[in-house]
């Protein structure tokens, strides 16, 4: 049975659930005119377009992939390369087609790693798996982005734009990841983007490593055995917040059958420095991240609207960044492992950090947060001296944003009390 529907309805479906292995494109010759066809028999789809190149250029696809077993041979297609793809087509007569962009996704690729310098992570899974007589350690790489679930349709568009991975959400905290730890995926779609597009510090400390984990893991079972003491190795040096014990460390350097006083120190992170650019859609992804518009309504009913950036305490170096593009350094705090850099005089806020964040779009709904803090920032600007009718209007807007102003001391009826009790 043949089941006819359009590309564009086809694309989508497989935006919202990763391509399966078992989609085939046959060949261009042997596509039929027409749309796009499913055909169940062999338990294959068979997806067929009239022109795959036409497809490519109109969804601006820029990969593909065959689905040939295990290894399938990644394909990049520049819009300009059509006579490269058409002989690729026939030597590999079997793909699907991933798409990079699509028409409505704007997401900037520097953007892509601010985020994931704020809320992404680099990280190795070890297991224990027992057998009657042997214990045997397992590894598990993953690039993994958390956010709140409000902005699921973020990761929804990051999964896009690297054509793999899955987005899953927890209930229990309400947060949404984008995960991805297959190795072709990770070796092809991931670590290109992130040598072309870095991050810093200790991110890029974790990265490093991931890419040799990679590397150490993608090759032959027996050499991925013998390679595994340096895999351990490089795992427990990634994070250095990990919550794994020492104990826990020792066991797995015991599984491999080396004693507590042959194991290795871990690798440190040696990075302190700033080596390739920070863009400032860069800059925009770490502020969707870890970054904060608020406002403060004092007791004394004076309205301070304020932007903080929090990161890495050894991020240092990124203050300098701050400074270029957000204006004036402002101030920085340390609390227990990060720094706070907080700005709240307005004419920098109005001057520096607005521009900025007009001309680099936010993602999360922090780009909701930021309009209502922009009105009140532009209310205080044009009436130094609120009158009460200005005063309740800036409550009315921004007493309740972010998360529902769950931190205030007074609740949002207490604070008009207070305006209408003091200002008669
Ligand atoms: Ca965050």
């Amino acid at each position: 049975m043949i089941k006819t529907t359009n590309i564009k309805k086809i694309l989508r479906l497989r935006y919202t659930k990763p391509i399966s292995k078992n989609i085939f494109i046959p060949s261009v010759t042997s596509c039929t005119t027409g749309n796009t066809s499913y055909n169940n028999s062999n338990n294959k789809k068979i997806l067929q377009f009239n022109n795959l190149i036409e497809l490519i250029k109109n969804t601006k696809n820029k990969r593909l992939y065959s689905t040939g077993p295990i290894i399938p041979p990644v394909l990049n297609i520049q819009n300009n390369n059509i006579n490269n793809l058409n002989k690729n087509i026939v030597l590999h007569n079997k793909f699907v087609t991933k798409p990079i962009y699509d028409g409505d996704t704007k997401i900037d690729p520097y953007y892509i790693s601010g985020l994931t310098q704020a809320d992404g992570s680099f990280n190795c899974g070890i297991s224990i798996s027992k057998s009657k007589f042997t214990k045997t350690l397992g590894f598990k790489p993953i690039f993994d982005i958390c956010l709140d679930i409000d902005s699921i349709s973020v990761l929804i568009q990051i999964q896009k734009y690297f054509g793999c991975g899955r987005v899953s959400v927890v209930r229990s905290d309400n947060s949404v990841h984008f995960l991805v730890s297959n190795l072709q995926e990770l070796k092809e779609n991931i670590i290109p983007h992130f040598i072309k597009y870095p991050v810093f510090f200790n991110k890029l400390h974790a990265f490093e490593l991931l890419v040799q984990i990679v590397n150490l893991m993608d090759v032959s079972q027996d050499l991925r055995t013998k390679n595994k003491p340096d895999i351990l190795r490089l795992a427990i040096s990634m994070n250095s917040s990990s919550r794994r014990t020492p104990e826990q460390m020792n066991t797995f350097y015991n599984v491999l059958g080396i004693p507590v006083d042959k194991i290795p120190s871990k690798i440190e992170d040696k990075i302190k420095t700033i080596n390739s650019k920070i863009t400032p859609a860069f800059l925009t992804g770490m502020i969707d991240g870890d970054g904060s518009f608020y406002v403060i309504f004092t007791n004394k009913l004076k309205i301070i609207p304020a932007m903080k950036q929090c990161y890495g305490k050894n991020c240092a170096p990124f203050e300098e960044y701050f400074k270029k593009y957000l204006g004036d350094i402002g101030q920085v705090t340390i609390q227990d492992n990060i720094r706070i850099w907080t700005q709240k005089m307005l004419n920098i806020l109005i001057n520096n950090v607005i521009p900025f964040m007009d001309s680099n779009t936010l993602h999360t709904k922090k780009k909701d947060h930021y309009q209502i803090w922009k009105k009140v920032c532009f209310t205080l600007k044009d009436e130094p001296k609120l009158s009460k009718n200005s005063l309740l209007y800036l409550v009315q807007l921004a007493y309740n944003m972010n998360k529902g102003g769950k931190r205030r001391k007074l609740t949002k009826d207490q604070y008009i009390q207070l305006i209408e009790s003091t200002l008669k």
